[in-house]
């Protein structure tokens, strides 16, 4: 099983050397790619010299920053031109501990994709005040009834791919960024009939660098979630009645 793992960066100088470190010594069998969109701190640099002591890391410098889900697109795309069987997706904050991730690869022989998950029965967030904690909550569950997903953390971002499940998947019709992309996949891998497992994760908000998070991708998931909810139920109501 080849295995890839994606990180995507953007201004991780400090955290991204400790993620790649850990990530080599939990997962040695995984190659690196480091999708970076230009960081202006040199992260892109950082991850050049890193890739330049180990073989099996690699960058992707691209042009500017385009958002999280735009850098996975390309590294997807990345990966599928090369013979990986499993593609993983791994935040550079140190909020998936890439010691959690030989548990996920367990479970790919089981399903097309497998999600660290914070919300199922031995899943929980470190450092994270209760607020957050509601509307990370809040959100998977509506996005969860609206879309009639069977999923418990919908917006997680620590997963595992089987190459033909990307396979399937027309990139070119997302559009969304941030916790939306993550849904957006969600969705799209359940329409096509593909399974889908969690399996508990300990997230650990990060301590190093700052977050790229904001209202309006909260905002834009939510949106799109109404949107996507909504369209899926008209169809279903439309070819049922002709
Ligand atoms: N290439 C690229 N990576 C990004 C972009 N935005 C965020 N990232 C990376 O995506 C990962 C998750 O971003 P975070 O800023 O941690 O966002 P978050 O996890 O939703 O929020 P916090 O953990 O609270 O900071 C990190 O590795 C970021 O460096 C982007 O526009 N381009
Ligand atoms: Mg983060």
């Amino acid at each position: 099983m080849r295995v890839l793992t994606i990180i995507p960066t953007f201004n991780e100088l400090e955290a991204l050397p400790v993620t790649v470190d850990r990530l080599r010594a939990a997962v040695p069998d995984s190659d690196v790619l480091i999708a970076d969109d230009n960081s202006p701190d040199g992260t892109g640099e950082l991850a050049d010299r890193m890739a330049a002591e180990d073989s099996n890391i690699h960058v992707m410098h691209r042009r500017g920053k385009e958002g999280l889900g735009a850098a996975y697109i390309a590294g997807f795309r990345w990966a599928l031109e090369r013979d990986y069987d499993v593609i993983v997706e791994l935040d550079a904050d140190g909020s998936h501990r890439p010691e959690d991730l030989p548990s996920l690869l367990a479970k790919v022989p089981d399903a097309h994709l497998v999600i660290g998950s914070r919300w199922v029965p031995g899943g929980s967030v470190v450092n994270w005040p209760l607020h957050r904690k509601l509307i990370s909550r809040a959100g998977s569950l509506y996005s969860r009834t609206m879309l009639g997903l069977p999923v418990r953390d919908i917006t997680a971002g620590f997963r595992a791919f089987r190459r033909e499940t990307l396979e399937a998947i027309d990139f070119d019709a997302i559009e969304s960024v941030g916790y939306g992309f993550q849904v957006d996949m969600t969705f799209r891998v359940a329409q096509l009939g593909f399974t889908i497992t969690e399996v508990p994760i300990t997230f650990v908000e990060r301590e190093l660098g700052v977050s790229k998070m904001s209202g309006n991708i909260v905002v834009e998931a939510m949106l799109n979630v109404t949107r996507w909810g909504l369209s899926a139920r008209w169809k279903k109501l439309t070819s049922a009645t002709r």
